[in-house]
């Protein structure tokens, strides 16, 4: 199973992004669509079913123990990816709690043999993805301001028109 911890906005804020997307961007990209815009906070990518139960058990035992905060991010940049060629939007500056909770959400992961994904974390919304040029600076700068009281784990499936992402299990921030 393809798997992913992740932030959803709320969809109030999602059609506020996708709106100033499709307004203040060319299409240099394929949009992402609206349903799909969400923060990652750590990929886990392939993981075996029969490993779930255990991975969910134990983040309830880290939510529980740790009681991870809620989170305000304030979503003012915007970004370019040449490698993976996305266009992103982001905030600036993000909580060491939201830093750490990336970090141990990646190691239960990899505790129940996801690879994981080495890199340094940075939350950010893909907005278009196969983007081989980066965006113009937007007439409209972003300014979105998202709270999270929860964080979910995703299943990424990948169907014949495109990938949809499943919320498997949720637990609370703060
Ligand atoms: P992205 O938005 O920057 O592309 C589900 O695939 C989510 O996991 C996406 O948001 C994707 O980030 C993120 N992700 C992180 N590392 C990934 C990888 N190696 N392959 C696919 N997705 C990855």
């Amino acid at each position: 199973m393809r798997l992913f911890f992740g932030l959803q906005p709320d969809s109030e804020s999602a059609l506020a992004i996708a709106a100033w997307r499709d307004r203040q961007l060319p299409l240099i990209g394929r949009p992402v669509p609206e349903a799909n815009l969400h923060i990652t906070l750590a990929f886990l990518g392939d993981v075996s079913a029969h490993r779930l139960e255990r991975l969910d058990q134990a983040v309830g035992q880290f939510v529980a123990q740790k009681r991870p905060p809620g989170e305000v991010l304030t979503l003012n940049q915007l970004g370019y990816w040449p490698r993976p060629g996305i266009c992103w939007l982001g905030p600036q500056a993000w909580s060491d709690s939201l830093a750490g909770l990336a970090r141990s959400l990646s190691r239960l992961g990899t505790a129940q043999g996801s690879k994981g994904d080495r890199g340094k974390y940075r939350p950010h919304i893909t907005l278009l993805r196969g983007c081989d040029s980066p965006p113009p600076a937007a007439a409209s700068e972003p300014l979105f301001k998202l709270s999270f009281d929860h964080f979910n784990l995703y299943q990424s499936h990948q169907g014949r028109t495109g990938v949809t992402y499943q919320v498997l299990e949720s637990w609370p921030l703060g």
